[in-house]
């Protein structure tokens, strides 16, 4: 334990990133189910294992949308990322060594194989020095809701507008969160505040003066001097030229508008723009709105921090954890930078990406009323929220009015988009009174002044309430460090390190902070440095740690049920710094029950497959298995039970059926599964006489869906069929 604990701690003060995991989260490859099926009574010849071809790649999940044609490789050494290159037939097309991370160029292999190859390398102890393997998964601008009806307490605002009056009056946010009265202490001064969206337009009247003269594009992944203004010879369709770089100019108004008493003013006027476009520079890109893959996002987030960002704006995100995003996140968190995420326009109850990586600032949106608005995602992650309904602010001059073809400049937007720069202009003016702050400390100022709105305390909905610029800007008084703490999953019987496996943390009964353990760890020995989750900057306290892991995953035919349940927990008290590492141990027993009352004798059957060895088991007649064994082999009904008790983190594969081939009528049969105090039972099947039940064959199972099996995975192996 002790090793661990200054392994770890070595590996934070030298700033390598810990890193989590792959491939994990929640969507599905498979369509819906269940489907029923017949049963087909033509017998299953029990099969001679080496006939069985070969495996190269093993399975692997993707949750969500990717760019095809790549993937990102996290690397220990560059010997293993060459080893990668051979595997996949890739060449590395971008690296960043900031994490470890390559983008790899596939040619004439899909993602999901060239995944499936690099896992399979691992599971047989051939890359050592692969952290992780993922897609490069697509990230979305979290889109604005225009408003319609631009009516705020009472007031009809302007539709059209006069540069050259003041609007100062109709930015009822800047009222909410006591915007001049903060500006007695603070105003963002000497703080670069990197604003990653869609490009900001910097010759904007309100605008101009307050962007840093060269941007970042991360679609290109390079600098370019001058301002993000390329709209004009760009695009000829009005729809394209009208989207181009509004999002990040509305956002940027919103931080650092000028307050020259014409247009509207930012609530941190004094602070620096710099504009890091990660999204597509063609708004509607091969049919969809303003995306980026995690690889592109996470460059444009180091080189923002690179170049000397205090606060980072982030009003995007999306489903799929990403080990790259993480990366680029710890990253700036521990090079001091603040990470500011928009929370969703969702409506729901859930965990998007980045809102959901720990040490970041997750914002809601609240109305005019100090109501969290409607669409504003809720969820244990949130931290504050901010004004986030029909906000006033800048838009590109190439924006036009209505009919009139002049510009528009000024336009109301609502979202969780435009709440996030509010916190991001209040972390920089934080930043301002309190340049040694640490991101958490900064996070902390600016939750402890909010005024609490909604349930009394911190809310899921709101967080710990509405920011108060003024109580914030005046707090000079450093609140204590964050927690940072590695959390491991190894497994009850022997220890070892389990990848895959979902970590959450709650506090007081609210899921706060989210993780994974990663790829290594397994074969690297006892508590390598790899293997765990990491979390960094989160609130010290007492939590409820949960290893959750889709450690019994069940497929019938193409319908996959994933069981992603608590595995394991411990309450642990987090002290600020770095924590004494967290190991908790699943307990990786597995029971199948086949259980029938008609006077027939019918046979559990399991086939296990064991990858690395390539060898398959089938378990029927009773002969014992690998790591399992059987009991009660019943003629005339009854129960059969098979105990699994597997030593270490495998990507085994059991394959369940019933083989009916003795018994001598139709019976009515239930599986049962039990793993970790869970019982699930499936059925009841009716089960005719002479075959395999529900499928007559093996071949192909490992290829081609359907399945004719059953299938469960091994303790802790998300992946499989
Ligand atoms: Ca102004
Ligand atoms: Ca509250
Ligand atoms: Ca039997």
């Amino acid at each position: 334990m002790r090793e661990v604990s200054e392994m770890t701690k070595r590996i934070f003060v030298f700033g390598l990133i810990g890193l989590a995991l792959i491939l994990a989260g929640c969507g599905t490859l498979f369509g819906p189910g269940p489907k029923n099926i017949a049963n087909n009574p033509i017998p299953l010849t029990p099969v001679d294992p080496s006939a069985i071809p070969a495996m190269e790649t093993l399975p692997v999940r993707i949750d969500g949308d990717y760019i095809q044609g790549e993937i990102i490789v996290g690397y220990r050494d560059e010997a293993s990322l060459y080893q990668v290159l051979s595997l996949v037939n890739g060449r590395i097309k971008h690296q960043t060594p900031q994490i470890n991370a390559a983008l790899v160029e596939l040619s004439g292999m899909s993602v999901p194989e060239a995944l499936g190859r690099i896992a399979w390398a691992v599971r047989r102890g051939e890359l050592k020095g692969i952290r992780y393997a993922e897609p490069n998964y697509l990230r979305e601008l979290i889109e604005p809701l225009p408003a319609t009806n631009p009516e705020v307490m009472g007031a009809i605002l302007p539709k059209v507008y006069d540069p050259n009056i003041d609007l100062r009056p109709y930015q009822w946010g800047l009222d909410a969160v006591r915007a001049e009265e903060a500006w007695n202490y603070a105003t963002g001064q000497g703080i670069i505040v990197a604003v990653v969206d869609t490009g900001v337009d910097g010759l904007h009247p309100d605008l101009e003066g307050q962007v840093i003269g060269e941007w970042f594009d991360a679609w290109n992944l390079t600098w370019i001097s001058g301002y993000d203004s390329s709209w004009e010879p760009v695009y000829s369709s009005v729809y394209q030229r009208w989207f181009e770089g509004s999002h990040g100019t509305h956002v940027a108004g919103i931080i650092a508008a000028k307050n020259d008493g014409v247009g509207v003013v930012g609530l941190a006027p004094a602070v620096q723009i710099l504009s890091i476009r990660i999204f597509s520079p063609d708004p509607v890109l091969a049919g969809r709105t303003y995306f980026v893959g995690d690889y592109n996002a996470a460059v444009g987030i180091i080189e923002a921090v690179e170049y000397g960002a205090r606060v980072l704006n982030n009003s995007w995100g999306g489903k799929g954890y990403s080990q790259t995003l993480k990366a680029a996140i710890d990253y700036a968190l521990m090079n001091g930078a603040v990470f500011v995420v928009s929370m969703g326009n969702s409506y729901l109850d859930e965990v998007g990406y980045p809102a959901g990586y720990p040490g970041v600032i997750a914002v809601g949106a609240t109305n005019a009323q100090d109501k969290k608005v409607d669409f504003s995602t809720v969820g244990g992650h949130i931290s504050v929220s901010a004004p986030g309904d029909r906000v006033l602010s800048c838009v590109p001059r190439w924006m036009e009015q209505d009919g009139t073809g002049l510009p528009l400049l000024y336009d109301y937007w609502g979202g969780t988009s435009m709440a996030a720069p509010h916190v991001s202009a209040l972390a920089a003016m934080v930043l301002e009174r309190n340049p040694t702050a640490t991101p958490y400390q900064v996070k902390r100022i600016i939750e402890q002044t909010a005024t609490d709105i909604e349930a009394p305390g911190f809310d899921q909905r709101t967080g710990y309430g509405r920011i108060d610029a003024a109580h914030a800007a005046q707090t000079t008084t450093l609140p204590g460090e964050g927690a940072s703490v590695a959390v491991f999953a190894v497994t009850k019987s022997s220890g070892f390190p389990i990848p895959y496996m979902d970590i959450t943390l709650r506090k007081n009964g609210i899921d706060r902070y989210f993780g994974q353990t990663d790829f290594e760890g397994y074969y690297h020995g006892f508590f390598s440095d790899w293997g765990y989750g990491f979390f960094l900057e989160i609130e010290p306290g007492i939590y409820e740690v949960i290893i959750g892991g889709e450690d019994t995953t069940l497929y019938w035919w193409s319908w996959m049920r994933v069981a992603n349940r608590v595995t394991a927990r411990e309450t642990v008290t987090l002290g600020p710094g770095m924590n004494d590492p967290v190991v908790l141990e699943v307990n990786t027993t597995l029971q199948v029950t086949l259980t029938w009352d008609e006077p027939v004798d019918l046979d559990l059957a399991v086939w296990e497959y064991d990858p690395v060895n390539g060898t398959y088991v089938w378990s029927t007649p009773k002969t014992g298995a690998l790591w399992g064994t059987f009991s009660g082999d019943a003629q005339t009904g009854g129960s059969e039970t098979y105990t699994l008790v597997v030593p270490h983190w495998d990507w085994d594969v059991y394959l369940l059926a019933i083989d009916a081939s003795n018994a001598s009528a139709t019976a009515t049969a239930s599986i049962t599964v039990m793993q970790n105090g869970v019982t699930e039972v499936y059925g009841p099947y009716s089960v005719q006489a002479g075959g395999f039940y529900p499928s007559n064959t093996w071949e192909g199972w490992w290829e081609n869906t359907p399945h004719p099996f059953f299938g469960v995975t091994g303790p802790g192996g998300p992946v499989v069929y």
